[in-house]
């Protein structure tokens, strides 16, 4: 097993460095301050693929591994997270229609995906069906050539800002195998959109609530067949999941990057604070278990580009780990600088507030155990 990366593999994490060093580090604090979506920015980062990194090639895409993508990613966080985050559900969701899509929706949407032109949300969560997703409650019912949706998601990353809904709803019985998945235009008539959540962290992208009453969608819009659109959303999820794990990783790199320059600048006692062995110990603790995120990260992006029986474990694994880890390394950085830390004119408060909801979103980390635990004790 070799865990050294690639000359490919440099050559795309170096690209990724040069886009999150010239394109997102120098305006990520004011796109935080003044809740500025950056979709110039987007379409730059379509220009060089990363919008498609792992959609199929016969779409437009890249077709590169999860790991690969995982690589670029961590780059791309350690320059703005809650941008990277939403280019990572905007890769799900380009997955998604690239590989589920039927030939129109393909056709109408995929193009525009890969370059960053249109943008995409993913729509599971309700407001009674959150970590139960199976129990959402959107209906689209069949009426001649078309769907009729009605119902309403919560918390939805991008929306009023993109051109295309993933939306979960159901067409059958209760429970997820009644749930069937469909990619919506977002200016059908009857969508509404919710005032943009005024949230903790993850400010360079929007989050509203989407209403959906009588809204008409062609039958060509189903992705897949119809009752599968669950195990579609879960399938979405598994790589998202690995995804916001990197960006916990890429941010937390960062943060201690910055938190080992401090060390050595700052003084006190007479002497740098590098020179204190209780924080050398912390910054020890803090670079190991960051290595170990990583590295569990990594497995699991292999664990699903080989379709392994149990990379949904490792995916949810990972999650759990890298995202808690990436939170902790991100608030010890804070506490490594005092009470600099607490200033936004340094970045790591906005590291602690933008990594702190990747322990909530795609799958709370409850659920992450939930899912470790299902098949720990399935053994
Ligand atoms: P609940 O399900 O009500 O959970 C409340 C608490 O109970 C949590 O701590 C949870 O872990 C715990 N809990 C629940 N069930 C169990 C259990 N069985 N065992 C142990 N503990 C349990 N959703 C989308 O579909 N698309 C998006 O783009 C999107 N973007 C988001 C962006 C932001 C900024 C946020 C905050 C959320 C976003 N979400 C999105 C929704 C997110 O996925 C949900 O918030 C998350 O899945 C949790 O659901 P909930 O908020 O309803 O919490
Ligand atoms: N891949 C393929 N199929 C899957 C799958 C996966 N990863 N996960 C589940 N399935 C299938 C599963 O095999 C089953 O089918 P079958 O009966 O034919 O075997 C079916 O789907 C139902 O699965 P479960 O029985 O596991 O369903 P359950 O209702 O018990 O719940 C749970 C599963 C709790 C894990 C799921 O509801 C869940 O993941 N909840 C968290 C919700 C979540 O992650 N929301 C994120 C929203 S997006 C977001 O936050 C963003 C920022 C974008």
């Amino acid at each position: 097993m070799d865990f050294e990366l690639t000359d490919e593999q440099m050559a795309f994490a170096d690209m990724a460095t040069a886009f999150a060093q010239n394109e997102l580090a120098p305006f990520a604090a004011d796109w935080d301050r003044q809740q500025h979506f950056p979709v110039e920015i987007l379409r730059k980062a379509g220009e060089l693929g990363f919008c498609s990194l792992y959609a199929p090639e016969n779409t437009g895409g890249l077709g590169l591994s999860r790991l690969d993508a995982c690589i670029i990613f961590e780059r791309l966080a350690m320059g703005c997270t809650s941008t990277t985050a939403f280019l990572t559900i905007h890769n799900m969701v380009t997955w998604m229609l690239s590989s589920f899509g039927t030939d129109e929706a393909k056709a109408r949407w995929a193009e525009g995906l890969v370059s960053g032109r249109l943008l995409g949300s993913y729509c599971l969560t309700e407001p009674n069906a959150g970590s139960d997703a199976a129990a959402l409650k959107t209906s689209a019912r069949r009426d001649g050539d078309d769907y009729v949706l009605n119902g309403s998601k919560i918390f939805i990353s991008g929306a009023g800002s993109t051109q295309l809904l993933v939306v979960m709803a159901r067409t059958g019985e209760a429970g997820p195998k009644g749930i069937s998945s469909f990619a919506v235009d977002a200016q059908s008539p009857g969508i509404g959109y919710g005032r943009k959540e005024d949230k903790m962290g993850w400010n360079s992208q929007p989050t509203r609530t989407v209403s959906f009453e009588e809204v008409r969608v062609p039958a060509h819009a189903l992705l897949g067949q119809e009752g599968e659109g669950f195990k579609l959303a879960m399938k979405g999820l598994d790589g998202g999941r690995i995804n916001i794990a990197t960006c916990s990783v890429g941010t937390a790199q960062q943060a201690l990057n910055l938190a080992q320059q401090y060390l050595l600048e700052r003084q006190q006692f007479g002497r740098p604070l590098a020179e204190f062995q209780g924080l050398q110990f912390r910054l020890a603790d803090m670079v190991t278990e960051l290595v170990a995120a990583r590295q569990l990260v990594r497995l699991a992006a292999s664990k699903l580009d080989g379709a392994h029986p149990d990379a949904t474990t490792y995916c949810a694994m990972a999650k759990r780990f890298a995202t808690d880890v990436g939170f902790k390394v991100c608030d010890e950085a804070l506490q490594l600088f005092g009470g600099n830390g607490y200033i936004k004119e340094y970045p790591l408060e906005r590291y602690v507030r933008d990594t702190r909801v990747h322990r909530i979103l795609e799958g709370t980390n409850e659920i992450m155990r939930v899912l470790i635990a299902r098949r720990a004790l399935a053994e």
